[in-house]
């Protein structure tokens, strides 16, 4: 067997749902260009780390200065039964384990394997948090295309889809990939969005509900009676896409990959104490945004549910 199938079929064995190799070449200039000018368009909000290592983003060897390939894998975590998320609602990412724990400890053991096969073998894993356009290597890599909300949507899985990389010496045949924007005409996406982040040419992240929910420091009056009920994160963009319609659950529970399914009221949350933030978040993306945001983002659940009743 080719080892690229090997790797392949190892990867869906750990309980990836897709696996694609790209080269370790830097991304298309057009792109970088691309990135530049929503930075400099202010969509960045607060998120000034996105402006930092620039260079490394893009480039693969100025994470590994020998790197040939690439290896990008996504996990697939819309749930198999509907959750509740009532009276408040936590994006499904962060029901499940920590994805970046996760991703990392199955990227390890792919990199253990590869390591048996050749004593030569180096790499880096990337999983979210170091500087690294994952995006735009997994299309490379085949794994999808970018929607209109700005996600990696697979024509199978759709885009609850959760992203890993190992950059590795080894070279390998990369994955034949053909650029396409398969959205078409739809524009439930955009239609979705409470805070009209998504527009038909941009992303505005500093109005995307998920970004509000995690930043510093207060949030705008006209924009915090537009998040609703969303306690952390937002799905909306991903409940609107016919994609995630169709595409297959995720049956994970033999690796331990299973959403939570939480009952909580706002008002629960504005009296924690540190203990109990750590509690609830303990193994969950929530825990990094810290006590104080969280009840912050749960007064404005309180307030917008009380002016729903009202
Ligand atoms: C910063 C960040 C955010 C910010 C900004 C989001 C954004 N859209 O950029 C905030 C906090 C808002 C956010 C929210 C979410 N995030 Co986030 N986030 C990131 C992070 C750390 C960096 C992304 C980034 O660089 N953004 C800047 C933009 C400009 O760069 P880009 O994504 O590379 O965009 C380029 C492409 O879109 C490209 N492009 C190429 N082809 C095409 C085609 C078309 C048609 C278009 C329009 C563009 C395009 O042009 C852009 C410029 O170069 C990545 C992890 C990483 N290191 O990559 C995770 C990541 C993107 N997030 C992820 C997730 C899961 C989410 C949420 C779904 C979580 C939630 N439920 O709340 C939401 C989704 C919001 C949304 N619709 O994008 C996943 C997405 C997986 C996927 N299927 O795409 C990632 C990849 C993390 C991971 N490892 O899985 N996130």
């Amino acid at each position: 067997m080719r080892i690229e199938d090997e790797i392949k079929n190892k990867a869906l064995s750990l309980g990836f749902d897709l696996a694609g190799i790209t080269t370790a070449d830097d991304i298309d200039f057009r792109h970088i260009e691309n990135y530049k000018q929503w930075l400099s368009a202010g969509c960045a909000g607060l998120m000034t780390y996105l402006s930092a290592n620039l260079d490394k983003r893009f480039s693969p060897r100025l994470h590994l200065p020998d790197a040939k390939s690439v290896i990008c894998v996504a996990i697939n975590y819309k749930p198999a039964k509907p959750i509740s998320q009532n009276p408040v609602q936590i994006a499904l990412f962060a029901l499940y384990p920590d994805y970046h724990i996760f991703i990392k400890e199955k990227l390890q053991l792919l990199a253990d394997f590869l390591m048996s096969k050749d004593s030569n073998f180096k790499y880096k894993i990337r999983v979210d948090s170091l500087p690294f356009a994952e995006r735009l290597f997994a299309i490379r890599a085949g794994l999808g295309f970018i929607g209109k909300n700005r996600l990696l949507t697979n024509a199978k899985y759709g885009s609850f889809l959760l992203l890993g990389e190992i950059i590795t010496n080894m070279e390998l045949q990369p994955d034949n990939h053909v650029e396409q924007q398969a959205c078409g005409d739809c524009r439930k996406c955009i239609e979705s969005c409470p805070t009209k982040a998504i527009c038909d040419n941009g992303f505005d992240a500093s109005k995307c509900i998920s970004y509000l929910t995690m930043k510093k420091g207060d949030v705008d009056d006209e924009l915090k009676s537009k998040m609703g009920t969303h306690l952390f994160g937002c799905d909306e963009c991903l409940r609107a896409c016919p994609y995630n319609d169709k595409s297959p659950a995720c049956e994970k529970q033999q690796i331990g990959f299973v959403p939570r399914d939480i009952k909580i009221k706002p008002q629960e949350i504005i009296g924690w104490t540190e203990k109990d933030f750590e509690t609830f978040t303990a193994n969950s993306t929530m825990h990094w945004i810290g006590l104080e945001k969280m009840k912050r983002n749960a007064i404005i659940c309180k307030n917008n549910l009380q002016n729903l009743c009202d």
